[in-house]
């Protein structure tokens, strides 16, 4: 029997194969967020509690600023609503959806949960594809929803409708997400880290609804931060200082909670198996997350994590002056940037470290 991991790869070098391409340059502006699971507007809607904040996001930020749209899988929340009621609800989305198809680019990928509409006989509003390929110089950054590094829906996927039908009947609606088991999350981006070093590619994906930027978790990004503040206030004037050990502190507070949940919940890191992380791998996060909104942003050759936030629930942020939020004009919707770093930095990462 062939190991399962082998199988997988091959599975995503399938998958990269048949990827739908699309040029990209440092003119060339696109952000892209994943698992939205929208519902039927009530209390079960896992997109309800984000929507405004979303919307107002892709139209006075997003559209404005003239970036094109990737949804990277489970924008529909299928295994629990259906197709029908999610439209009707979410008309107004949907019509911001349809902007963006006139302004600039919608692509959208196929999520475990969304599957079913790979195989729907009706024709889908918008053009799907199981993955995309954005190619940048001689360099290629492969965005796919990420349940295809499982073995669960890598199955489900190859048996087609027929396997689709039976699992849903089967599964019962507490059961819809993956995300819940942090041993099988882990596996799934481990299986897509090595795929990505394999190719010698960046790789994007979603599904776990854990954002990782350059292969790093939250805990490792919080480490560098540290170092990097502490290079910074040696070199600081000292009017700058005060502002900046604020912001270690702050940094530090956030490290040490990090690591009582990592603990808690037994999580790996890929720092713990590689003396350092090759920055390969990306996740866009999700859109339901409780204190906000990440995507992933590609523009002026660069890529950025983003976090969106209301100030109502996530106020912490604007205390410190770590993160620098911008408001979005005229809301209370702040835009964050996590982490960013230039492409061709990262390839050359890539190629040098892998
Ligand atoms: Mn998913």
């Amino acid at each position: 029997m062939v190991a399962p991991d082998i199988h997988i790869n091959t599975y995503l070098d399938k998958l990269l194969e048949g990827a739908k391409e699309h040029q990209i340059n440092n003119h060339s502006k696109w952000v892209i967020f994943s698992d939205l699971h929208m519902g039927d507007g009530g209390t079960a809607d896992d997109f309800k509690p984000n929507s405004d904040l979303f919307q107002s996001a892709l139209r006075d930020y997003y559209l404005k600023h003239n970036f094109s749209l990737m949804l990277n899988g489970d924008v529909e929340g299928l295994e629990r609503f259906s197709l029908e009621v999610i439209l009707k609800n979410w008309k107004v989305v949907y019509k911001l959806f349809d902007s963006f198809a006139k302004k600039t680019q919608l692509v959208k990928t196929y999520g475990n949960q969304d599957l079913r509409l790979k195989f729907k006989q009706q024709t889908y509003y918008y053009e799907m594809s199981e993955a995309y390929k954005l190619c940048y110089d001689q360099n290629n950054i492969f965005i796919y929803h990420g349940h295809q590094a499982s073995k669960k829906y890598q199955f489900q996927s190859d048996l087609g409708s027929f396997k689709l039908k039976y699992s849903a009947q089967t599964s019962g609606s507490n059961n819809y997400s993956v995300s819940h088991s942090n041993k099988k999350q882990y596996k799934i981006e481990k299986r897509a880290y090595q795929h990505a070093i394999k190719r010698g590619q960046i790789s994007i994906i979603g599904h776990t609804h854990r954002p990782l930027f350059k292969s790093l978790y939250k805990i490792d990004r919080l480490r560098f931060k540290i170092d990097q503040l502490c290079r910074d206030y040696l070199i600081s004037a000292p009017s700058n200082q005060e502002s900046i050990a604020h912001s270690i502190k702050f940094y530090q507070t956030e490290l040490e909670k990090s690591h009582q949940i990592q603990k808690l919940k037994n999580r790996n890191s890929f720092n713990y198996h590689h003396n350092l992380a090759i920055p390969c791998l990306f996740n866009s996060g999700t859109v339901i997350g409780k204190r906000g909104i990440t995507c992933l942003e590609i523009s002026d050759g660069k890529m950025r994590l983003i976090h969106w936030f209301d100030k109502n629930i996530s106020k912490k942020y604007l205390q410190y002056t770590g993160y620098d939020p911008i408001p979005l004009c005229k809301t209370e919707f702040y835009r964050m940037v996590i982490n960013e770093d230039a492409l061709n930095y990262i390839f050359a990462r890539i190629k040098l470290l892998r």
